[in-house]
């Protein structure tokens, strides 16, 4: 899709905010988004900090991961879906070579100033600020054919107001980052240049630059998602977000686990480890099927291309990795071995903390890592054809999906190992309160899970979740805060993907 993320007025964008605003639409259906409980706030707040108002508010939605877990950076399709918590940037330009940052939220993340240079550095360690760098930098580093067109950056003043949960895997780095592209654009006038795509492509680009080897999902489905539909997210062999509907007999249900994934401050451990975990598996079968000599001869960049390039099913990598990995984890010298190398640390340059990866780790588990992404890989498009099967029966659809949710899960638990106690109790919890399937959604270790429940039990299931919240923990076992439950525990239907909103 070459559209781009044109400024919004009037009615093509009424139908994201129509629950959230209802009574705030004029005769023609355009948002006063003045009168918005949640905008006026906005704006007066605005008032307070800058002394004007904002001349527009640009959006985009955090996301929930239905299927398709750990292998957007192995280059698979993913099958995520917006949700309706966002994150909203108002903002004014400036005449000041200065872009000046304050968040609703001041106590946690206190206001800031940055240069409008482009190429500056990040903060040091994990700033909040470099997320919003992450979007300015995708826009003005990142692709000279774009940047180019903007000589001299405009300085802007911006208050923050987001409703995605933090380190919750419904992905606020990514709205984050793509709100602050999306205000970026706009202000230097690219929003009408830039295609979604190439927008979606710069987000990950320069997320990664912030410590994240990720894939593209999160950045993708925040920019392509649309009101009602699922989206199937392809990296290749080009982008594209296919529609996906899922049955309407059933909701998705969001549950937090209120323990944080801290992918970020365990990147030597968790994230970053497993994207490099499946690289020795890809390198190493390539070098076992004759492919290359050394792992510096290995031409494909992940799994998609190496399957690609032998036509192979699912089925058959799944063999691959039988024949070819061994179970039970490598170490070092185990990986030197099979990789035809004397020294790990000059390889993967590409991969962000790899050097912190080697230090903090001593095995590698490359067989499990490699047949939760082929098995996982292939649940994505079994997940789509039966939403889209005109043969299966609704009972036996919804089943189905069901059933695939709960595999993804126990593969992300036992063979990826980024689940948590926690997610594990939530996610039986919810097959015990009636979900056809649970399963944890985004990295993992932490955060939330999505349950699939049919409509007709949605109020007992919700009724019985409760348990989880209420329920007497041991000492030491710190839940976070538990004051509005509707924050942690909801249903949700797909919502709409960024957009820029005109006040006027
Ligand atoms: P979270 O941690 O939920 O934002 C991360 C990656 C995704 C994907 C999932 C796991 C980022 C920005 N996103 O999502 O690309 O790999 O983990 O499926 O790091
Ligand atoms: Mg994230």
């Amino acid at each position: 899709e070459a559209s781009t993320l044109a400024t919004q007025t009037g009615t093509d964008f009424v139908p994201v905010l129509t629950q959230l605003t209802a009574a705030y639409l004029d005769v023609n259906g355009n948002i006063k988004t003045k009168h918005q409980p949640r905008y006026k706030n906005i704006v007066a707040r605005f008032k307070q900090l800058y002394g004007c108002e904002p001349a527009f508010f640009c959006r985009a939605p955090g996301r929930v991961n239905i299927i398709g877990e750990h292998i957007d950076y192995c280059g698979y399709a993913v099958l995520p879906a917006a949700i309706e918590q966002d994150f909203v940037m108002a903002y004014v330009v400036s005449d000041k070579s200065e872009i000046e940052v304050n968040n609703i939220d001041k106590d946690q993340f206190p206001a800031e100033r940055l240069s409008t240079e482009p190429f500056q550095k990040f903060k040091e360690g994990h700033h909040w600020i470099n997320y919003f760098l992450c979007g300015y930098k995708a826009v003005l580093a990142i692709d000279e054919s774009y940047y180019n067109k903007v000589p001299a950056p405009k300085g802007m003043k911006i208050l923050i107001d987001s409703h995605v949960p933090p380190a919750a895997g419904v992905s606020s780095s990514s709205a984050f980052t793509v709100c602050a592209a999306v205000t970026t654009m706009h202000a230097n006038n690219l929003h009408e240049v830039i295609p979604k795509g190439d927008l979606s492509k710069m987000c990950v680009t320069a997320e990664r630059m912030a410590g994240t080897a990720c894939g593209g999902m999160d950045q993708t489905i925040s920019i392509f998602a649309e009101m009602g539909k699922a989206k199937l997210i392809e990296f290749n062999p080009t982008l594209k977000a296919i529609d996906v509907a899922v049955p309407s007999s059933v909701s998705l249900v969001i549950a937090n686990s209120l323990t944080p994934s801290p992918k970020l401050l365990t990147v030597g451990t968790r994230y970053n480890k497993r994207v490099v975990e499946c690289r020795f598996g890809l390198y190493i079968i390539a070098i076992k099927l004759g492919k290359a000599a050394t792992y510096g001869d290995v031409k494909y960049k992940n799994f998609y291309e190496l399957q690609t390039e032998l036509g192979y099913s699912f089925d058959q990598m799944l063999d691959l990795v039988k024949t070819h990995l061994k179970k039970g984890g490598y170490s070092h010298d185990d990986v030197k071995k099979a990789l035809n190398v004397g020294d790990l640390s000059n390889i993967l340059k590409d991969i962000p903390y790899f050097f912190e990866v080697l230090q903090q780790n001593v095995r590698f588990h490359l067989y499990e890592r490699a047949y939760h992404v082929f098995g996982e890989a292939q649940r994505v498009y079994q997940f789509k054809a039966a939403c889209d099967s005109d043969a299966l029966s609704e009972e036996d659809k919804v089943h189905k999906l069901g059933t695939l949710m709960n595999e993804s899960h126990y593969s992300c638990r036992d063979l990826y190992e980024c689940s948590s106690d926690q997610l594990d109790e939530l996610t039986q919890l919810a097959r015990d309160s009636g979900a056809l399937g649970s399963r944890l959604t985004g990295a993992g270790w932490g955060g939330c899970c999505v349950s699939l429940v049919k409509k007709d039990v949605l109020a007992s299931f919700l009724d019985k979740m409760h348990s989880y919240y209420t329920k007497e923990r041991e000492p030491g076992y710190q839940l976070w805060v538990t004051d509005d439950l509707d924050r942690y525990l909801f249903a949700t239907q797909p919502a709409k993907g960024a957009f820029i909103l005109d006040p006027k």
